[in-house]
């Protein structure tokens, strides 16, 4: 039997048609969410990422500029950068694409963005207020996947969740906010990492498997269980196609994998549009709280 697919896709379309709707209440309240990217130095990927973002924001009506600086910025530059946003009352939302180049310190950086700004949620104190399950921003990938879930009826109460991969960005705060007691969360979280003894017999007991190692293909039909939903976000590019476009793999073995399990997030469509529109959420949720609007 074939796995249903879980269009993460069409799901951030049904948000953003919401947010689309908030954006022109705040308006007519005087009120545009502004969001600036950051981009240092010139990846492939982190550019296209960044070009999506602005898009997006466009589209919604967000105001959203793109700075783009040249790899070798020193961090003192790109720390007044992010010191004129923080001053700037237009940007709610600074975001500063990551990787950065090796001259840079990434937690100095992160920890230099204005919090009530921080629309990626990785300033510590966004952090630890998540981690408390306290009102915040929130971090965009493990807050699209919470949202993929409950909207495609997934039941993540008491289920057994694995989560493969430890980033900053992913692995950790995913696990965190599947066990806060709220509706999205509650479930039994197993964390596994490059250090796991027995990676398969842990990925094997998930009723949802959520991986983020950034290996291509590394989770195979024999690591799942049967009837589990899987949550695939790795985004590898493992090849170029005649076209000269980037052909995509996850970190799940899909071809093998859907053939066992109930439901599948693909890739591309999957998590990575739910991590661009979750962005655009938060940016608004930025502009709600700093107009002291609640809607
Ligand atoms: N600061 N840095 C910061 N915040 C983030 O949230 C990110 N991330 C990750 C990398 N660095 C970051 C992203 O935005 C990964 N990421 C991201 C965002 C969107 C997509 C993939 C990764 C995405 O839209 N993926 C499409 C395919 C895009 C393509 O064709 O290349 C998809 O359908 O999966």
């Amino acid at each position: 039997m074939a796995a249903e697919l879980i269009y993460g896709k069409n799901i951030a379309a049904a948000i953003q048609s919401e947010l689309a709707e908030t954006i022109q209440q705040l308006k007519s309240q005087g009120v545009v969410p502004g969001l600036v990217t950051i981009l240092v130095g010139e990846d492939p990927a982190s550019q296209s990422y960044v070009r999506a973002k602005n898009n997006t924001a466009r589209v919604l009506g967000i105001h959203s500029e793109q700075r783009n600086l040249p790899t070798d910025t020193s961090e003192q530059e790109l720390l007044a950068l992010i010191a004129a946003c923080n001053r700037d009352p237009a940007i709610h939302g600074i975001l500063v694409q990551l990787p950065l180049p090796g001259q840079i310190n990434e937690a100095k950086i992160l920890a230099s963005i204005d919090p009530a700004k921080d629309v990626d949620g990785f300033h510590p104190v966004n952090v630890g207020k998540m981690v408390l399950g306290e009102p915040c921003l929130l971090p965009c990938t493990p807050h699209g996947i919470v949202e993929l879930l409950l909207r495609s009826g997934v039941e993540v109460t008491g289920a057994e969740v694995v989560v493969v991969g430890r980033s900053n960005i992913v692995g950790k705060p995913v696990a965190n906010l599947l066990i806060q007691k709220r509706q999205g969360g509650n479930a039994t979280v197993t964390l596994c990492h490059t250090r796991t003894k027995d990676m398969a017999f842990h990925t094997r007991r998930a009723d949802i498997l959520i991986v983020a190692a950034g290996v291509p293909k590394m989770i195979t039909a024999d690591m799942v269980k049967e009837g589990a939903v899987v949550i695939d976000v790795g985004v590898n590019r493992i090849g170029m196609s005649e076209s000269g476009k980037a052909i995509l793999a996850g970190d799940v073995d899909f071809a093998g994998v859907a053939e066992k399990v109930r439901a599948i997030t693909p890739v591309p469509g999957g998590v990575g549009p739910m991590t661009i529109t979750m962005l655009m959420h938060n940016t608004v949720q930025a502009a709600k709280t700093a107009a002291g609007i609640q809607l």
